[in-house]
């Protein structure tokens, strides 16, 4: 299902998930293109479906650059929370808030809760589209915590107080070597390359 020339359009506007794309795929044989070349793609307006929304950013932006295309749909859920903020992860709060804006109010909601009540799993569902052709999927997950105040300067998003689970680290703590090793991203997209290995 791959282009002989393996070239691969990353269907995400969000820098800290390229960077973790590119270093996670490196040396399996994919030439990784960003956005950056085609301005004028948009994505659809996102639902409440990880999977669905995963393969709709592949879908418009293989069908628009006419070559194989990768996105995911990745948020961070709270057991005590019922799933919140999930698959509204980046839009938690509303518009107005930044990445930290919205771990604030995160750790603002969890005051209340302490011990296993603080469980909480990173999850990524990936998707590979091929324009006019196949669609495959896979989902990968990372399990921690929440902590009680933000930590660490590396990754993005929810990164500074989500408790890797096994460790006293921050996923933000991590190297980027790291976190590439063990995150949701990094699982949906091994077991994703299996998957286009066996459609070849
Ligand atoms: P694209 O749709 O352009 O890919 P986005 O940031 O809007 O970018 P999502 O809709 O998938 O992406 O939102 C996922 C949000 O979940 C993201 O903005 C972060 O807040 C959070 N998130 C996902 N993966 C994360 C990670 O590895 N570390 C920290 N936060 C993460």
């Amino acid at each position: 299902m791959r282009n002989a020339n393996g070239q691969v359009v990353l269907a995400t506007s969000n820098a800290g998930k390229v960077k973790e794309f590119q270093a996670i795929l490196s040396g399996r044989g994919f030439d990784l293109r960003g956005l950056g070349e085609f301005p004028e793609l948009s994505f659809p307006e996102e639902g409440d479906d990880y999977e669905a929304n995963a393969i709709g950013k592949a879908r418009a932006a293989a069908l628009h650059v006419g070559m194989p295309a990768l996105a995911d749909d990745s948020g961070l859920e709270v057991d005590a929370l019922d799933g919140i903020p999930g698959v509204y992860s980046a839009r938690f709060g509303g518009e107005g808030l930044d990445d930290r804006g919205r771990t604030e109010l995160l750790l603002e909601r969890m005051s209340h809760l302490e011990g296993e009540d603080r469980r909480a799993r990173f999850v990524c569902w990936v998707a590979y589209v091929v324009p006019g052709g196949g669609v495959l999927v896979s989902r990968g997950e990372c399990p921690g915590r929440i902590l009680t105040e933000p930590r660490g300067a590396r990754g993005f998003g929810y990164d500074p107080i989500f408790g890797v689970e096994g460790t006293d680290l921050a996923m933000a703590e991590l190297s980027a070597q790291e976190k590439n090793r063990i995150s949701h991203r990094a699982r949906a997209l091994d077991a994703l390359c299996e998957r286009i290995a066996a459609s070849q």
